[in-house]
């Protein structure tokens, strides 16, 4: 038989104590996603599928934030960067407890780690570009590196900054499955409901469960 091998990362998006329980920036149920992503970090490391994480990374001064904008009001919007802009509590500052990936994720599992978010003057959602698109991460070059075409992604929060992350990847050509239960969402704005999970499924991602995650990757060729 005539395999055609696809090589597969596994990308979890934003696992750190603020959008945890306690943090700054809490997603309802966030932790839950911690325990996924740990059953899915070793299928992959079994698979020897690589474990990418992002990290939100922002300077103290960065201007998504509420309080370093007069009259913004957190969960409101406004503009920056030319952009429309959600107003956030201060959240994942460098050098901060909150910026940390959660204490019993596995971190040590982790390939690569991508940070975003590090240029105070605009926001960044995606994993790939900031939300202008003027910069791009090191994510899409070190995926084609190694020659990774597909991947799995889980994370928080499903809303912004997995749906940013998947409707980029969509774009560059990527193949993505979206693992369900381990992403939780913000839902500040009433219409983000189910509409992030409904726009990813529209561009082409596929929405998938843990357990076909396992039982995918046990096909990986390592
Ligand atoms: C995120 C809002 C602000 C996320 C990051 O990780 O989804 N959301 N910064
Ligand atoms: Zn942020």
């Amino acid at each position: 038989m005539n395999h055609t091998v696809i090589n597969h990362a596994l990308l979890l998006v934003d696992l750190q104590n603020d959008f945890c329980l306690n943090g700054a920036l809490p997603v309802a149920q966030g932790d839950v996603t911690i325990d996924v992503a740990n059953v899915a970090i070793v299928a992959a490391q079994k698979a020897g599928i690589p474990v990418i994480a992002s990290q939100d990374w922002h300077p103290a001064n960065h201007l998504s934030f509420a309080a370093n904008n007069p009259d913004a009001v957190v969960g409101e919007r406004g503009e920056l960067a030319g952009l429309a802009q959600t107003w956030w509590p201060v959240h994942c500052v460098q050098g901060t407890r909150g910026e940390e990936f959660h204490p019993h994720l596995n971190r040590e599992a982790f390939d690569a780690v991508i940070q975003k978010g590090t240029q105070h003057d605009i926001d960044s959602y995606s994993a790939f570009f900031d939300n202008g698109k003027r910069a791009a991460t090191t994510l899409d070059s070190l995926l084609r590196q190694r020659g990774i075409m597909r991947f799995t992604i889980m994370g928080l929060a499903t809303d912004y900054c997995v749906k940013f992350t998947v409707l980029d990847a969509l774009e560059l050509g990527y193949d993505v499955q979206i693992v369900e239960e381990g992403c939780r969402r913000v839902n500040f704005q009433p219409d983000d409901r189910e509409a992030a999970l409904a726009d990813m499924v529209v561009h082409g991602a596929l929405r998938i469960g843990l357990a076909d995650f396992i039982a995918v990757s046990a096909h990986h060729p390592v």
